[in-house]
C-alpha cells in the first residue's frame, strides 16, 4: 500500500494546530488506512495527521504487544483510529516513559505525563467512543493528542536539552540523512 512521507520536527506543519473533522467519510477512512500503513512501515506505534502534513484532528496507533504462541514473523495487529479526540479526564498520578517520535528520529527522552486518561473520540465508523487508557496506550494517546496541537515531546524537556536536540536534527537534515 502507498504510504506518506513523514515530516521532521524542522517542518512547519508539526507546529500548527489541526482542524476538527466535520464528517467521517470514506475519504477520512482512506486517510486513516494510509496513515496506518505509514505507521507500520516506519515502524512506529502511533502517527498523527500533522506528521504527514494533513492538518486534521485524527491519529492512529497500535500498541499491541507481541504475544507468545504466534508464529515467527507473525504480528498481532490492533489498529486504532481516533478522530476529534478529547481528553475528558486525566489522573493526578503521573508516570515517566521514555518517548520517541518518528518526526525526531534517533532521540529518546523521559517524559512525565498523567498515568491514566479517559479519551472521547469518533472511531472509523463515526461512532462516539470513550475509553480509559493506562500504560503505554495512555502515553501514546497523549503524545498523539499533542501533535494535533503542534506540541512535541521535546517541549517538556529543559531548554538546554531541547536546543541540543534541535541542533542535532538540523545537522542530520543538512547532511541529508
Ligand atoms: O513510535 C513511537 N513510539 C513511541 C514511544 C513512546 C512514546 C510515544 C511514542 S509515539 C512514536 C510514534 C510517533 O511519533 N507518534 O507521533
Ligand atoms: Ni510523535
Amino acid at each position: 500500500m502507498e504510504t506518506f512521507d513523514i515530516c521532521l520536527m524542522t517542518e512547519a506543519c508539526l507546529r500548527q494546530k489541526c482542524e476538527p473533522i466535520t464528517e467521517v467519510t470514506d475519504e477520512i477512512r482512506a486517510l486513516a488506512d494510509k496513515m496506518l500503513a505509514t505507521m507500520y512501515a516506519a515502524p512506529g506505534i502511533g502517527l498523527a495527521a500533522s506528521q504527514v502534513g494533513v492538518m486534521k484532528r485524527i491519529f492512529v496507533l497500535d500498541v499491541a504487544e507481541r504475544e507468545e504462541g504466534l508464529e515467527d514473523g507473525e504480528e498481532k495487529k490492533e489498529p486504532m483510529v481516533f478522530i476529534n479526540p478529547e481528553i475528558v479526564w486525566s489522573s493526578d498520578e503521573k508516570n515517566i516513559y521514555q518517548e520517541g517520535c518518528l518526526s525526531i528520529p534517533g532521540i529518546y527522552e523521559e517524559v512525565e505525563r498523567p498515568t491514566k486518561v479517559r479519551v472521547k473520540y469518533l472511531d472509523r465508523d463515526g461512532a462516539v467512543q470513550e475509553i480509559e487508557a493506562d500504560g503505554l496506550l495512555s502515553t501514546c494517546i497523549q503524545h498523539e493528542m499533542d501533535h494535533l496541537d503542534g506540541v512535541l515531546f521535546i517541549d517538556y524537556l529543559s531548554r538546554l536539552k531541547r536546543d541540543r536536540i534541535t541542533k542535532k536534527v538540523k545537522k542530520s537534515v543538512k547532511a541529508g540523512s
